[in-house]
């Protein structure tokens, strides 16, 4: 044992310092002032990073943040926390290398150990297409920067050695598209960790706080409405994730969003054997093993668009079926939790950033299944383009007036997850 930790023990009760604890609810807008500079709709990962980079970056420190529920309850402490870069179109791969790039020292900018854990991410081609889509892929990441490659089954059983490389399986593996920066991190960890460090800074985060609607006055935003009353902003953000559409519809838009229910589970703890994050988008599957020895696993969205956070059993068996043929000695292992979350689903599989035709109004939604790993672009040009009113480049791509112009910017081929 380390002897500042046996000095740590030995001082008693309350010698550990501990962070400090976040506010706790307040009425809003209760006796206190009823007007804030921003106002954040949503206290998930998107949000508390887009307050903190206000503050951090553009000295904006008026901004409250209300949240619904609890901090980091929503999908950021819901998802299976795949972080990775290779996407499938030049926008995309910029936009999430820049996320990678930022989550790579978070642990260090924040002050949380956000247990980043680097894996190298396989996504397995069990057909010609696949491996068409692969290498595809695979020239678009080289071509930005992105470590990405091919690989064939010899080199699939050095980096996984548990896999079924078999000829004769249902799906045999015939390669794959490899990125060594493939992470994981705990996602908790990051919604606190941003919770945390922009309280620092001055801004005030309200849990069990609902936002009820938007005060829009002559095509710009206003405030919003709580159960405390209406609380006046010069801008408002609304990163609310599964219910985009509906706060939108708040603001007076429309998204062109279907969201559907996405489901996960884990496994009891299990010594560790895997070390790489493995995608099947032929199995409809994925898996990841945690530092607790659980393995992480999901695959497609529910059919059909329901605002539920409900597991089945249906996604259970499929899931099952469909790891077995990947693993096959995992047959007596347990499954731990099951959980779901709501994604919301946009046309191209890209998410929707930016201004919007009401002025002063911002949104970050559009996250489907893949958000979590934008948390830190999202929050940080979010931020900007609060900020100036301006749409960031980075973010020139992903504006709502895409679907209007005809301009998608398709990324289902890169999704992970099978829909
Ligand atoms: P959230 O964390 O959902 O935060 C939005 C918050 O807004 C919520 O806390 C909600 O309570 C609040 N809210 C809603 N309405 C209101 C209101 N009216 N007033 C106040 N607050 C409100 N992405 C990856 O990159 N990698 C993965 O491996 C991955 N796996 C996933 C697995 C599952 C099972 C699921 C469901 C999703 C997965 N995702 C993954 C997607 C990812 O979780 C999300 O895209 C991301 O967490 C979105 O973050 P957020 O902060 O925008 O949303
Ligand atoms: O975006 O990598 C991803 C992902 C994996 C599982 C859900 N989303």
């Amino acid at each position: 044992m380390p002897f500042s930790l046996l000095r740590l023990g030995l001082r008693g009760e309350g010698a550990f310092p501990l962070p400090p604890p976040l506010p706790l609810p307040l009425p809003l807008p209760g006796g206190g002032r009823k007007r804030r500079k921003v106002v954040v709709v949503g206290g998930g990962g998107h949000g508390l990073a887009a307050a903190y980079y206000l503050a951090r970056d553009h000295g904006i420190t008026d901004v409250a943040v209300l949240e619904k529920g609890y901090i980091g309850g929503g999908n950021t402490g819901r998802n299976t926390t795949i972080i990775r870069a290779n996407y499938l179109t030049p926008e995309g791969v910029l936009f999430y290398k820049e996320s990678l790039r930022l989550f790579e020292d978070l642990d260090r900018e924040l002050g949380v150990n956000l247990m980043y854990s680097r894996r190298g991410h396989l996504t397995l081609a069990h057909t010609d297409a696949a491996l068409r889509t692969a290498r595809w892929r695979a020239g678009v990441n080289q071509f930005l920067g992105v470590d990405s490659r091919l690989v064939y089954p010899k080199e699939i059983a050095r980096l996984c050695p548990q896999l079924n490389l078999s000829p004769g399986a249902r799906y045999p593996i015939l390669g794959a598209l490899y990125h060594p920066p493939g992470a994981i991190a705990r996602h908790d960890a990051v919604a606190w960790g941003y919770a945390k460090a922009a309280r620092a800074l001055g801004v005030e985060i309200y849990s069990d706080t609902a936002v009820t609607g938007v005060v829009v006055e002559g095509g710009e935003a206003k405030g919003v409405r709580t159960a405390g009353g209406v609380l006046e902003a010069e801008k408002v953000l609304q990163a609310t994730a599964g219910l985009s559409s509906q706060t939108a519809a708040m603001a007076g838009l429309r998204l062109p969003i279907t969201t559907v229910p996405l489901q996960a589970c884990v496994s009891e703890p299990l010594k560790p054997f895997l070390d790489a994050i493995v995608v099947s988008g032929s199995l409809h599957t994925y898996v990841s093993q945690s530092a607790r020895g659980e393995l992480v696993m999901g695959g497609s969205a529910d059919p059909a668009p329901l605002y539920s956070t409900r597991p089945t059993l249906e996604f259970k068996e499929s899931l099952a079926a469909n790891l077995l043929e990947l693993f096959p000695f995992i047959g007596g292992v347990k499954v731990l939790r099951q959980w779901a979350g709501m994604a919301d689903m946009t046309p191209d599989f890209s998410p929707v950033m930016g201004v919007t035709p009401v002025r002063n109004y911002f949104i970050d939604s559009g996250w489907g299944t893949w958000g979590f790993k934008a948390t830190p672009a999202a929050g940080k040009y979010m931020a900007q383009c609060v900020a100036s009113g301006e749409q960031p480049e980075l973010l020139r791509p992903f504006a709502l007036s895409r679907f209007g112009e005809f301009n998608l910017v398709g990324e289902r081929g890169a999704a992970s997850v099978g829909h």
